[in-house]
C-alpha cells in the first residue's frame, strides 16, 4: 500500500496502478485509456467485484489532477482506491457500485510541475505545443463540449485558454470516451480540484439542470459529512453553482458529464494549505494534512454515492 505521508509522481503513481492490477486482479483492471500529448498513457483503474459485467450496478467516476498544480487532489483518489481495495472497511461501497477512477487526468503537466527546482510548480494547463511555442497548454477544463468558449480565454497565454475547439486535446478526448461508454449507468461524476472547499455543480454559465435542487442538497450532505471530521483550521465547505459562486467557466469535465445525462456531476475544491486560520498558502502541501484530505473527502463521496445508489 502507499504511505499518505508525502505527494507521489506521475511514474510513482503510474507504476502503483499496475501493481494494484497484478496483486488484485479479482476486483482491479487497469486500462489505458490512450496517450496525452507527450505520449503518456493515460492510465485508470476499474475497481468491480462483477467485471463490469453486472450491469444492474451504477459506475461512479472519479479523477484528480486535471489541473497539473493541485497535487493535493492526487490524495482524494488514491485514498478512495485504498479504502476501496485495500482497506475495505465498508463494503457496500465495493459492492453496490462499480468505479472508475482517473487518479492523473493531466500526465504531461503534472510532470512539468515537478521541473527544473520549483519553477513550473503552478502549472495548470496540459503541454500542448499546437499553438506556438511561445506559450504551451490548453486548460483541460474549458475543453469539453459544453457551453464552449463562453467562460475561458481564447488566448493561449491565458491559464483558462480553452484550445482550438471541443475535445481539441487528447486528454478530454480519453475522458469523453470513458463517459461514452459507461454513461448509461454513470450516476455520480467527481472531479477532484483545490483549492477553496468547495463542492461545485453545473452548469459554468449559471444556467441550472433541471434537478438543482437534488443536486445541491445532496452536495450540502456531502459537505457536512466532511466537515463533522474536517480540521478546525480550515473552513466549512461551501456548496453551490460555480458561475454564482465563483466565476463562469464553460466547457468543464462535471459539465461536460451532466450535459450527457450522468444525474450527479460535482467539482470538489479541496482546502487550500493553511498552517494558522490567518494564512492561505493555496496550493502548496503540508505532508501532514495528505491523509487527511484523503479521509475526509471520502466522507463526502460516500454520501454522494448511497444517495446515487438509492436514486438509481
Ligand atoms: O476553474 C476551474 O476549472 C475550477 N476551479 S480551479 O480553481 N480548480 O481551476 C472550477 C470549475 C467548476 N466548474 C463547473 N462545474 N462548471
Ligand atoms: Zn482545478
Amino acid at each position: 500500500g502507499l504511505s499518505f505521508d508525502r505527494v507521489y509522481t506521475w511514474e510513482d503513481i503510474d507504476q502503483y496502478l499496475d501493481v494494484l492490477g497484478e496483486a488484485y486482479p479479482d476486483t482491479v483492471t487497469v486500462v489505458n485509456g490512450g496517450s496525452s500529448v507527450e505520449r503518456r498513457p493515460m492510465k485508470y483503474l476499474k475497481i468491480s467485484t462483477t467485471n463490469f459485467q453486472d450491469k444492474s450496478k451504477p459506475v461512479i467516476y472519479m479523477q484528480s489532477l486535471l489541473h497539473a498544480r493541485e497535487w493535493i487532489t492526487q490524495a482524494a483518489s488514491l485514498y478512495a482506491i485504498h479504502r476501496l481495495v485495500i482497506d475495505v472497511t465498508e463494503r457496500d461501497m465495493r459492492n453496490d457500485f462499480d468505479w472508475i477512477i482517473v487518479p492523473v487526468a493531466n500526465p504531461d503537466g503534472f510532470v512539468h510541475t515537478h521541473g527544473i527546482s520549483g519553477t513550473f510548480r503552478y502549472w495548470r494547463k496540459n503541454r500542448s505545443t499546437d499553438y506556438g511555442l511561445l506559450c504551451m497548454g490548453v486548460d483541460l477544463n474549458r475543453n469539453f463540449d459544453v457551453i464552449f468558449g463562453t467562460g475561458s480565454s481564447d488566448n493561449v497565454c491565458s491559464d483558462t485558454f480553452h484550445g482550438a475547439g471541443p475535445f481539441s486535446e487528447p486528454e478530454t478526448q480519453v475522458i469523453r470516451d470513458i463517459i461514452a461508454e459507461h454513461k448509461d449507468r454513470m450516476e455520480l461524476f467527481l472531479d477532484i480540484h483545490s483549492f477553496g472547499s468547495w463542492i461545485l455543480y453545473g452548469y459554468g454559465n449559471g444556467t441550472l439542470p433541471a434537478n438543482a435542487l437534488y443536486t445541491h442538497l445532496i452536495g450540502v450532505q456531502m459537505a457536512q459529512a466532511i466537515d463533522a471530521v474536517k480540521k478546525s483550521y480550515n473552513p466549512d465547505y461551501v456548496v453551490g453553482n460555480t458561475a454564482l459562486m465563483l466565476y463562469e467557466a464553460s466547457g468543464s469535465a462535471a459539465d461536460y458529464a451532466m450535459s450527457v445525462g450522468v444525474p450527479f456531476s460535482y467539482t470538489y475544491e479541496l482546502p487550500g494549505l493553511r498552517f494558522d486560520p490567518g494564512t492561505l498558502f493555496g496550493f502548496l502541501v503540508d505532508p501532514a494534512f495528505i491523509e487527511q484530505a484523503g479521509f475526509e473527502t471520502w466522507e463526502g463521496i460516500k454520501v454522494g454515492a448511497r444517495y446515487a445508489r438509492n436514486s438509481y
